[in-house]
């Protein structure tokens, strides 16, 4: 198969629209990046056309404004810290977006990055014994939160559900993630099982919760909030699947702690990291970073290799450098 060449043209056009995508254009929407002292409001969700923005103004602190966006601005997502202005009835409009310290994202099915939410410290992954977790879910995850620098917590819920058996399982499973440094907190969203130790956990941040449709994540925020603020549904009766309950990403303000809620997802695609992202994403390989006699070692079966030595030496796991393979031949395909 030939592969078609882009021009010089068309691949400039391309990454500028990554970048205005990720509201990092420096040229374009010069006039739309904003310092972040000028911001008076803050995405809490997003819908088709329109956000709700929370009014930061003194006077009116928490007040939620329907609003448009300005035509020039980037798609706007939860958390987005924003200056927005009021038209007198209720309605508003997006005028210029703050300073984006992170974000977090996947690609579309189509492959282009979307964000799902900005300004965040701690990526809560969580996931259940149904529907039936994936460790290859789990890596695509820690290796999205890793390539942008932000903290990810790992979440086990519908604890009560679990016979010993099932547990012992599970345990062993997560057990690979506790020793190259992950939090893994297990926890029940039905009897409150392990809340407690969480809570502490997302002390003064901001927390996005993601995973699979129908592994709890709203039904965690209620509990966090001891209140109802997300709907929850059950899984389908014929799948061990959600129902894709939460349709988009919402911000909600808890005593000691903020949480956005985010819709579910069946796969989590990497079409927007390569090769090397992969490797930094499995944190417990980059001792060995640069250490390989070939260049470009693929960790596989070259001589020398210095993962394959570690592997050896019980120094990292195999369940995780499969997984790393497994990962590296999709971005293949
Ligand atoms: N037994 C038990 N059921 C739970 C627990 N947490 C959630 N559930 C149930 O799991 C189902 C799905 O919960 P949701 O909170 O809607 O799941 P979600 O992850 O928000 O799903 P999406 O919004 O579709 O992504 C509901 O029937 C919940 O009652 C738990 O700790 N134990
Ligand atoms: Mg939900
Ligand atoms: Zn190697």
């Amino acid at each position: 198969m030939i592969k078609r060449r882009l021009s010089k043209h068309q691949l400039a056009r391309i990454s500028q629209n990554q970048r205005r995508e990720l509201g990092q254009d420096g040229a374009d929407s010069a006039d739309a990046q904003t310092s972040l002292e000028k911001c008076n409001g803050r995405i809490i969700s997003h819908y088709g056309q329109h956000v709700d923005v929370e009014s930061l103004i003194t006077e009116d602190e928490g007040r939620i404004i329907r609003c448009t966006q300005r035509s020039n601005l980037p798609r706007l997502v939860t958390g987005d810290l924003v200056v927005w202005s009021d038209d007198g009835a209720d309605r508003g409009v997006v005028l210029a977006l703050g300073q984006r310290r992170n974000f977090f994202g996947r690609p579309s099915p189509e492959g282009q990055f979307k964000a799902m939410a900005a300004n965040i410290d701690i990526v809560l992954v969580v996931f259940a014994s149904s529907p039936t977790p994936h460790v290859s879910l789990i890596d695509r995850y820690l290796v999205a939160i890793e390539q942008q620098h932000l903290t990810a917590v790992l979440v086990l819920n519908k604890l009560d559900l679990l016979n010993q058996e099932e547990l012992i399982k599970l345990d062993y499973m997560l057990s690979p993630y506790g020793e190259i440094g992950y939090p893994v907190y297990k926890v029940s969203a039905e009897d409150g099982r392990g809340m407690n130790k969480l809570e502490q956990a997302l002390a003064n941040q901001t927390t996005i919760l993601v995973g699979q449709s129908g592994v709890g994540k709203s039904s965690l925020l209620n509990k966090l909030s001891s209140g109802k603020h997300a709907n929850v549904a059950p899984l389908s009766e014929t799948w061990d699947r959600g129902t894709h309950t939460t349709t988009t990403s919402s911000l909600y303000h808890m005593p000691e702690f903020d949480l956005i809620d985010s819709p579910g997802i069946r796969e989590f695609g990497l079409g927007h990291i390569d090769g090397q992202q992969v490797f930094e994403g499995f944190i417990e390989f980059r001792p060995f970073a640069g250490s390989c006699k070939f260049r470009d070692c693929s960790h596989r079966q070259e001589p020398g290799c210095a993962i394959q030595a570690a592997l050896e030496a019980g120094q990292i796991g195999v369940e995780r450098v499969d997984s790393y393979f497994r990962i590296i031949d999709s971005l293949n395909e």
